[in-house]
């Protein structure tokens, strides 16, 4: 890899890593940590998945080289300011505190090179499952896998007893809606914070789902996730935010060109 290759910019977003389960990409954060530097770097929350590791410990060695290029860049000089969500709410207890630099705040406010005010927040607190039902949250995990597994004996078993085809088709269509309405609900409810702070801009993460569009005048970002989307956030030395794709390791070719910009959350 060519060194030059490296980007500069003002402050980078990233959310939803969720170390410690198999789901996460190291390796394609790792590569886009190596390509990206920042004077500022923000940790929006569910870097690390508390609440897997209590279930059992994963921790393959490409999870802790994540965290070492993270704290190489606190050694060399980025600010590392760490924004925990639900799945890492254990360090909520550390909120002022700092661990190896980075620094634990409960939420921020960012000001963009361009005078641009950018509320900064992981974004569980406007899940409304996991505000008034943490539990089921919790189970909803478990039982999603558990659902797929199902549904393919509930099938099988169907078939054999001569009983008419369950679409699971048709019941994940009716779970996509049900989606939908969550994401339209969840983005509500966090351009209402941003408008109570009196901010136009509101970053944030939690719903895997990356986005930079305007709601209402107010601009709201996802950073989106490490999981799926594989997606950061970055803000320019002007001030221009980007939202940045990196599901590749094509990119390390194509760092020099402009990256893909994603027009809208999906
Ligand atoms: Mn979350």
């Amino acid at each position: 890899m060519d060194d030059t290759a490296t980007r500069h910019v003002r402050t980078l977003f990233v959310s939803d890593i969720h170390l410690g389960t198999r789901g996460c990409q190291p390796d394609l954060l790792l590569d886009f940590l190596k390509h990206h530097d920042a004077d500022t770097i923000y940790l929006v929350g569910d870097i690390v998945d508390g609440w897997r590791l209590k279930a059992g410990w994963y921790w393959p060695q490409s999870h802790n080289d994540v965290v070492q290029k993270l704290l190489r860049k606190v050694r060399k000089g980025a600010r590392v300011i760490y924004v925990p969500g639900n799945h890492d709410e254990f360090l909520r207890d550390y909120v002022g505190s700092n661990f190896g630099g980075i620094e634990i705040v409960e939420e921020a406010v960012h000001v963009t090179a361009a005078g641009q005010r950018i509320l900064v927040l992981h974004g569980d607190k406007f899940d409304m499952v996991i505000r008034h039902a943490p539990w089921l949250a919790k189970f909803g995990d478990v039982a999603y896998d558990l659902a797929i597994w199902l549904s393919a004996h509930v099938s099988r078993a169907r078939r054999r007893m001569g009983l008419p085809y369950w679409s699971f088709s048709a019941w994940s269509k009716g779970k996509v809606k049900r989606a939908v309405n969550f994401i339209s609900a969840f983005q509500d409810a966090v351009v209402a914070d941003a408008e109570r702070h009196g901010v136009t801009s509101v970053l944030c993460g939690h719903i895997h789902q990356p986005a930079m569009e305007r709601i209402r005048g107010v601009e709201y970002i996802n950073t989106g996730d490490w999981v799926e989307s594989c997606t950061a956030v970055a803000e320019h030395h002007d001030g221009r935010l980007e939202l940045i794709r990196w599901t590749s390791p094509a990119h390390v070719e194509a760092t020099l060109r402009p990256p893909r910009r994603l027009a809208t959350a999906a």
